[in-house]
């Protein structure tokens, strides 16, 4: 076996129920509430009024044991439910990784889109059921629910990428996602406040 500087874990299966959104045997869950999506949605007073109030669960992510190391390739699964702020659809936060490193994401349940953005160009992929979205290297990502029932994927990335939180917070994505009568519009990004 070659030599690693951190050892690698073991061979191992894990269980995907796509139904349930599940991995087994998990690893760390992540839930992120109204409250820690702050300067994220246009809104601002909207946003606040939500957080302080119900602050409702936005997002789930549940994670395979396999950890985010170097070499190491960990799955996860996100949950982001129905939900809408001042008309703009509930969303993940949305990072670019630091060690810049492709990502898959394979939509399991609902549909929602994916939001990409490189600084300059930016794309929208619509996910459902089966498709793979595929997160070049240098692209940061937000995903977004769409519709008025869960949406779930799955997703894989290399161990050593990291999550870099503050770049989408100074850059946007690009777009932002509103209700529109036929389902779902995109709108150029305005600054959180703005509207
Ligand atoms: C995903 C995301 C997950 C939650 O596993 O981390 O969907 O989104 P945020 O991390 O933006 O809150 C991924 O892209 N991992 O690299
Ligand atoms: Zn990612």
């Amino acid at each position: 076996m070659p030599e690693f500087a951190t050892q690698p874990v073991a061979p191992m299966a894990i269980t995907f129920d796509p139904a349930a959104a599940t991995l087994t045997p998990s690893g760390p869950t992540l839930t992120r509430r109204m409250s820690d999506l702050e300067g994220l949605f246009a809104d601002t007073e909207a946003w606040r009024e939500a957080a302080e109030g119900e602050n409702p669960i936005v997002y789930e992510v549940v994670s395979s044991p396999v950890p985010e190391a170097d070499r190491e390739l960990p799955q996860s699964i996100t949950t982001i439910h129905p939900g809408q702020v001042s008309g703009e659809f509930w969303m993940t936060k949305g990072h670019q990784h630091p060690n810049h490193q492709g990502e898959i994401y394979l939509g399991i349940e609902g549909v929602g889109g994916l939001l990409l953005f490189d600084g300059e160009q930016r794309r929208y992929l619509d996910m459902a059921p089966g498709v793979i979205g595929y997160i070049p290297p240098g692209w940061a990502h937000r995903s977004i629910n769409t519709s008025d029932q869960p949406y779930s994927f799955l997703a894989v990335y290399p161990g050593s990428a990291g999550h870099d939180y503050g770049w989408v917070l100074e850059h946007g994505m690009g777009h932002r996602v509103i209700s529109a009568d036929d389902g779902h519009a995109l709108i150029d990004f305005s600054p959180t406040g703005a509207r």
